[in-house]
């Protein structure tokens, strides 16, 4: 098992118990951060692809006859090849080698409706006013949850970005996640912090099942990972990007991503350091923005490393797939993990580049961070 970018050690999880106790969480600043980090093992089976192996895309059905629901799109679904080569070697492709992401396998998927944007602020105060519900990062920890945990640890919080004062290794993500009591998503970097003016943020700090409750009270549903990913492809086969094959065309910043050195110093030739207010990059061909980078999103499936090698065996066009039944995460093996796309402002190809249409990102599911949010679904 390689650890170049996974797990820290034992001992460094040891320092950081107080913590740890506090959360299944910060194990999950890990499993969240992971989910840009992860140098996964997989299975051992997964061939190395080739661009070549990817087919075309066939579209599918048109919309359904009225007017789109408001601020969604039409992504009419078909058939196409899900998945990433090796990007390693590409300019941007970064080191990781996405065995998670093979084999490209040819899945189909219905058509839906899909928001244009991430889930802003505004909108999910809207719902929060609608029906006074209350996120994972503001309830109080459960002292049940977390035998051994002093009380004064008991607070509600969530996981906040701190980078340090200059570089560090890049082995050991506590270098740059912090539990901060008070963070959630009116507060997303800590009590110090707020959205005033940020209505057309993303919103963060919302766990999984937060991003469910919203999608649900909106007549709506979260995207599968093989919905997100055709949406995020606009149509076309095999490229790298959701804008087509280069990553700056032109010189030209294309997704909220990190510039500099990571992680101590984001530079911010794209214009934005931290969050971008959504829609701020060009559109995908389906009228889609901030598929890469800005917030990861959270999907609907459960994540396995393997479940394209499973889908793949079939020998057949997957339809729909909903995930596997279960997960696993050979990097934190007692932790659920769902999986999450897209990136967020913090990749870059120094450590992560998740900001790949069809990479994959995975976090546990009770956990906010301030670079994970969401956008929904809607079946006809
Ligand atoms: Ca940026």
């Amino acid at each position: 098992m390689k650890h170049r970018h996974g797990q820290p050690p034992s001992g460094l999880r040891g320092s950081w118990r107080p913590l740890v106790q506090i959360g299944l969480g910060l194990a999950t600043a890990v499993g969240l951060w992971a989910a840009c980090t992860a140098l996964l093992n997989g299975t051992g089976s997964a061939p190395r692809a080739t661009r070549d192996e990817f087919g075309p895309t066939v579209a599918g059905t048109s919309p359904p006859a009225g007017a789109p629901p408001d601020g969604m799109v039409w992504i009419p679904g078909g058939e196409f090849s899900m998945g990433c080569a090796d990007p390693r070697g590409q300019p941007f492709g970064g080191n990781d080698p996405m065995r998670d992401a093979r084999p490209i396998h040819r899945v189909a998927v219905d058509g839906y409706w899909m928001d244009r944007t991430e889930v802003t602020n505004a909108r999910f105060a809207e719902f929060v006013a609608a029906t006074s519900y209350v996120t994972v990062a503001e309830r109080a920890p459960r002292a049940e949850d977390f035998p051994g945990a002093p009380p004064e640890n008991l607070v509600p919080g969530s996981l906040v970005f701190t980078p340090p004062e200059g570089p560090v290794p890049l082995s050991n993500h506590y270098a740059w996640w912090a539990y901060v009591p008070g963070a959630d998503w009116r507060h997303p970097t800590g009590p110090g912090s707020s959205i005033d003016g940020r209505d057309d943020d993303p919103v963060v700090q919302v766990a999984h099942e937060d991003a469910a409750a919203f999608a649900s009270w909106a007549g709506k549903r979260l995207p599968t990972e093989a919905e997100w990913e055709f949406a995020a492809r606009g149509g076309a086969a095999g490229r790298l990007y959701p804008w087509g094959g280069e990553f700056r065309p032109a010189g030209r910043s294309m997704a909220n991503t990190w510039q500099g050195s990571f992680p101590a110093r984001d530079t911010a030739t794209d214009g934005h350091a931290g969050l971008a207010p959504v829609a701020s990059f060009p559109a995908n061909p389906y009228g889609l923005h901030d598929l890469s980078g800005n917030v990861w999103e959270w999907c609907a499936d459960w994540y396995r490393p393997d479940t394209y090698a499973t889908a793949a065996a079939q020998g057949a066009v997957v339809r729909n797939p909903t995930g596997p039944a279960d997960s696993f995460d050979p990097q934190e093996p007692g932790q659920s993990k769902r999986v999450l796309r897209g990136g967020s402002f913090l990749c870059t190809d120094q450590y992560c580049s998740r900001y790949i249409v069809g990479t994959r990102g995975k976090g546990e599911p009770s956990s906010g961070c301030n670079h994970i949010g969401f956008r929904c679904v809607r079946s006809p």
